[in-house]
């Protein structure tokens, strides 16, 4: 069966997690990937948190398979003969290089634009135009300086990160739907263009409803579904909200049985108003039904602290599966709070191809998360990451070179 995206061939100059998530994506919908490489070291990732010696870690794993590794230097004259001849033929090269690095490599836009017209150049860089564009940024930076650390936490402490990659992975996220959608856009013009994704950006368009609510705190003075309503008074930005609801249903995060010992023996839990009935009935207080400080969602704004714990008192009695089980049979929306351990060992998820178990030729099997977006149209094979420069030779033949060529800039130290 065909991939959405065969006959797109894609230089890869990305590192560390941002590029690479958005070139790993393309690979599953059938691009084809080249990684571009230094000879000798390769992406500092591959040697990152390693956990066997010698061996390509699973940080660099876990974001680079279904893609080709090349080694070449690039500020070598040969080599950036070689990578000029890639660029007249690939159709987007895509990087993540700290700023101004790919002009100090001599490959400006407007000089890959005079040696392809129709290449797309996609980037990942930490900020936008502005004040910061020149400067280097990391995962948590971006969490910092898009807003969601100061979105996120309790009220009583310090900004907290997330553990959900937003400004690496979510930015790589971004930065593949710019390229696809200007691979369509090609398609009536012809030509190529520049795709941008800033890291503040990536993780502000993630934090939008924080946006929402400034303004409505700006407004207001007050929002009424936040935990700080009604005992503690608002400031003028938007607080930390601790486990409370996002959105315009109230949820919070209830002990299940265990607690004590399992520090991930808990449930979210979402007092759905539609339910709420439901809700009431099955922790013993139907008396909350129709009781006018409790019947409505508007009522219930200045008592969520004391729902929740009376709704706790029901859940520590359960395990989270078990609350789970029950809950759902009431179609009340809740989640279990899963650690790692259990996502890894999820057969469904395996089923499902989400978590995938992959073969390498050094380390062994290893497990991966693989594509979360499934197309019925164009399946996914998760394959392994490539070696350092495993793939130099088969590409630069597929690029006109012959054996003799590639030897002589082997000789250069060009690849
Ligand atoms: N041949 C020759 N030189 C090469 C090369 C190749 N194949 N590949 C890379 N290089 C060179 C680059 O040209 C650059 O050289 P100069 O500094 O002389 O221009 C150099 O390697 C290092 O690139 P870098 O500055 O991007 O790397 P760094 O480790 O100093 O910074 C990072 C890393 C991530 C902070 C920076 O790349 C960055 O800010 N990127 C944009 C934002 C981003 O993606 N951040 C997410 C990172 S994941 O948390």
């Amino acid at each position: 069966m065909g991939k959405a995206l065969d006959g797109v061939r894609i230089l890869d100059f990305t590192h560390v997690q941002s590029g690479p998530t958005c070139t790993q994506l393309l690979a599953w919908f059938g691009a084809d990937v080249i990684k571009v490489e230094r000879a000798g070291a390769g992406d500092v990732t591959r040697e990152q948190l390693r956990d066997i010696p010698d061996a390509d870690s699973l940080y660099f794993t876990m974001l680079n398979g279904n893609k080709r590794s090349v080694t070449l230097d690039t500020k070598n004259p040969q080599g950036k003969r070689v990578l000029e001849r890639m660029i007249r033929e690939c159709d987007v090269l895509v990087e993540n290089f700290a700023p101004g690095a790919m002009e100090r490599m001599g490959f400006s836009w407007e000089h890959i634009q005079t040696l392809n017209p129709r290449m797309i150049v996609a980037s990942v860089k930490g900020f936008g135009p502005g004040p910061y564009e020149d400067c280097k940024v990391y995962e948590n930076v971006a969490q910092c300086v898009g807003g969601a650390a100061s979105t996120t936490g309790f009220d009583d402490g310090p900004p907290v990160v997330s553990g959900a990659q937003i400004g690496d992975s979510g930015t790589g996220l971004h930065l593949a739907l710019g390229i696809v959608t200007a691979l369509y856009q090609r398609t009536h013009t012809g030509r190529g263009q520049k795709v941008l994704a800033a890291m503040q950006d990536g993780v502000l368009n993630l934090c939008r409803v924080k946006l929402r609510d400034q303004q409505r705190l700006d407004r207001d003075g007050v929002m009424k579904e936040y935990p700080q309503y009604p005992n503690e008074s608002f400031g003028d930005a938007v607080p930390r909200a601790g486990n409370a609801s996002g959105g315009g249903q109230p949820g919070w995060i209830l002990k299940c049985k265990g607690w004590e010992t399992d520090p991930n023996a808990y449930i979210y839990f979402i007092a759905q108003a539609p339910v709420w009935d439901r809700i009431c009935k099955l922790i013993g207080r139907e008396e909350w039904i129709d009781d006018p400080l409790y019947a409505t969602a508007s009522a219930r704004l200045p008592h969520l602290k004391e729902i929740f714990a009376e709704i706790e008192r029901w859940t520590m009695h359960r395990t989270k599966f078990e609350a789970m089980a029950v809950l759902n049979r009431q179609n009340i929306p809740c989640g279990p709070i899963l650690s790692m351990k259990e996502i890894a060992a999820d057969e469904s998820l395996r089923d499902t191809g989400t978590i995938v178990e992959v073969d390498h030729p050094v380390r062994g099997k290893y497990l991966t998360v693989g594509n979360p977006i499934k197309l019925s149209d164009s399946p996914t094979e998760v394959t392994r990451s490539p070696l350092l420069g495993e793939h130099t030779d088969e590409v630069l033949a597929e690029f006109g070179y012959s054996a003799t060529d590639i030897r002589s800039l082997r000789a250069s130290g060009a690849i």
